[in-house]
């Protein structure tokens, strides 16, 4: 019996305070009948967010792993809620059926591209890395998904994964066509050795503009813990920074940052924030930013200053090679001065 005993609850405060609760799963790895206990704990915090660390326990308390404590995001059984996404423990199932538990969480990104899961693997008393793949729709009813290597922006694909009842997993899925067209729904899905069938539809998919009425809950909770921004980027490249893309195969990001200034201070915290990830020389509209803070209501009488960084996607951190600034930077960056407008971009090598 697999029980998913608590859900991770999170709220991103500020810009370099953030609070978020760790978790739990309890699951008969050995299939003694008698269930260990898998938790997640924060760590501590710096200023991209906060880390957590795993612990798995046997069931007489016995510690049978203990994860790194070492806040690198490269750590494979690291854990984090970061500015630029959250990537939290979200299901320890055996989703190929080969006998082995395995521990998902999607990796650092924004939820208008496909979501690649990370993947431990609990085998001989410790747990192996698999390389990250998304669980993308590969049939055309929408009856069944596949683990793959996504080849862009555009699918329908598992954002998140749910309840575990018995053998069958709920999972979120969004659909996204490009142009800010996308849907959401809730799967109950069946694991097998090469992903999923569609067992029963929770949710069916269902694109919020359609219809006004008809907005699933899912999607106006989305609104409800959302800043509307129908921004549009239009990026321009130079020859050698697209010709450098394409021969590197990489994608670009595009980080939105909301913050907001504090009651009588120059001191800005951080309240929302999304990553867009494109293919070179596509635009990107930008629909709306997530809020990092549960239940957060903006304020009239605030400013909203808006950051947004557009870098190359393979690592943020260390590679990116573009230098990307504004045609026409305006005197305003806020949401009131950006919503519902168009900016142009041009990029260029770093250092060119
Ligand atoms: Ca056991
Ligand atoms: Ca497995």
């Amino acid at each position: 019996m697999i029980r998913l005993k608590a859900f991770v609850l999170f709220g991103l405060l500020g810009s370099a305070l953030l609070v978020a609760e760790g978790g739990k799963f309890t699951v008969d790895i050995d299939r003694d009948g008698k269930e260990e206990k898998l938790l997640w704990s924060s760590i501590g915090s710096d200023q991209l967010g906060e880390y957590f660390a795993i612990d798995l326990f046997d069931d007489d308390g016995t510690l049978l792993w203990r994860g790194s404590r070492q806040k690198r995001i490269t750590n494979p059984d690291l854990y984090s809620a970061l500015h630029t996404g959250v990537s939290l423990p979200q299901l320890f199932f055996d989703i190929d059926s080969d006998g082995h538990y395995d521990l998902l969480a999607p990796e650092h990104q924004s939820d208008v591209s496909p979501t690649l899961f990370r993947r431990l693997s609990w085998i001989d008393f410790e747990f192996q890395k698999r390389p990250s793949r998304a669980l993308m729709g590969s049939g055309s009813e929408g009856s069944r998904f596949s683990w793959t290597k996504p080849r862009n922006a555009f699918g329908t694909w598992v954002s998140g994964f749910g309840k575990v009842d018995g053998d069958l997993v709920e999972a979120d899925v969004t659909s996204y066509e490009g142009e800010g067209s996308f849907s959401c729904g809730v799967a109950l899905l069946r694991f097998d050795y090469k992903g999923a069938d569609v067992v029963r539809w929770v949710k069916p998919l269902s694109s919020p503009a359609q219809n006004s009425e008809e907005r699933s809950s899912r999607y106006q909770t989305k609104l409800n813990n959302s800043i509307l921004l129908n921004l549009n980027l239009s990026i321009r490249y130079t020859r050698a920074a697209l010709n450098k893309l394409k021969r590197s195969r990489e994608r670009v990001k595009v980080w939105v940052v909301v913050d907001e200034y504090r009651e009588q201070s120059v001191e800005r915290e951080n309240i929302a924030s999304s990553e867009t990830v494109v293919d070179p020389n596509k635009n990107v509209y930008i629909h709306y930013v997530p809020y990092t803070r549960n239940g957060f209501k903006p304020k009239d009488d605030r400013r909203y200053p808006v950051s947004i960084m557009i870098t190359s996607a393979r690592d943020n951190y260390r590679d990116n090679i573009l230098d990307c600034s504004p045609v026409n930077p305006r005197e305003r960056w806020d949401i009131d001065a950006l919503k519902d407008s168009t900016l142009e971009y041009d990029c260029r090598l770093i250092g060119y």
